[in-house]
């Protein structure tokens, strides 16, 4: 008898185990256009002529063409950003994936009307932890600079810490522009690359923290052979991250989200000299 029910059990289990893995096949594929643009990082791609949206959900790249949305990396990433590196009118998307630490350059191709990515370059960093990627013209020279977030130690300054490191695209490579030990004595946290004054030459948002956990704003500028500080903003308890706001002008101003308590509050960054 007892081994009747005990064969019962079992058979109970692997049907319920079936049932299981079919609705999470089910929930896994679906992924809606909703459940895609909570907690994501999005960009827009422009791709003869028509734009699309890049979506960065949980370490991993869709396509979003607006009837159809399709995962476009088989690995992992750790942070991308969608930008014309050779200035030829059509997007590209820089990733660093998660396994290798490579910066990769990808193009997106169309062939038979369908789109798909096609890599064209990468970097290894794997030996200076990468964490972030940005990109734009820091010098105004119509070459893109690809700013990469890496966290390590340098021949001068011993402490394992946030650095950035600029890098010159030349239509065939990544050449070294700026490796830079810091911007300050406070920790690098985010980086927007933006034209604030339209002058064609980008400046460095820079949202750092201060040794007692406070955060705030700067703006670097490129000069000559480095960067330097233009202005900063008042310090932010918290923070959720910088965010560029465009009007339809093409005016653009420096946003910075934060939390209030439970609730997350967004407000135009004043900068004080
Ligand atoms: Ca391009
Ligand atoms: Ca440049």
């Amino acid at each position: 008898m007892d081994l009747v029910k005990r064969k019962k059990k079992t058979g109970m289990f692997f049907r319920m185990l079936l049932i299981f893995t079919i609705l999470l096949l089910i929930t896994g594929c679906s992924m809606n256009s909703k459940e895609l643009y909570t907690g994501s990082v999005v960009e827009a791609a422009i791709v003869q002529g028509l734009q699309y949206k890049i979506v960065l959900k949980n370490g991993e790249l869709y396509l979003d063409t607006g009837k159809k949305i399709e995962k476009i990396l088989e690995y992992e990433i750790i942070d991308m950003k969608v930008y014309d590196i050779d200035r030829d009118g059509e997007d590209e998307i820089a990733v660093i994936d998660s396994a290798n630490e490579n910066l990769i350059l990808l193009e997106i191709a169309v062939t038979n009307s369908r789109l798909s990515v096609e890599e064209i370059y990468r970097m290894d960093f794997s030996e200076i932890n990468p964490w972030m990627v940005e990109a734009g013209d820091v010098d105004g020279d119509g070459i893109v600079e690809i700013f990469i977030g890496v966290n390590k130690r340098t021949e001068f300054y011993e402490d394992v810490r946030n650095r950035p490191f600029f890098y010159s695209w030349n239509g065939d490579e990544l050449q070294k522009k700026w490796t830079g030990s810091y911007f300050s004595e406070k920790e690098l946290i985010d980086i927007k690359l933006a034209d604030l004054f339209g002058s064609g030459r980008y400046e460095t948002i820079a949202l750092e923290r201060n040794k007692e956990g406070k955060y705030s704003v700067s703006i670097y500028s490129w000069l000559g052979f480095g960067f330097i500080k233009i202005v900063s903003s008042r310090e932010y308890e918290s923070f959720g991250g910088i965010v560029i706001f465009e009007e339809a002008d093409g005016k653009k101003y420096v946003e910075i989200e934060y939390m209030d308590g439970n609730i997350k509050k967004r407000e135009e960054v004043n900068f004080v000299e």
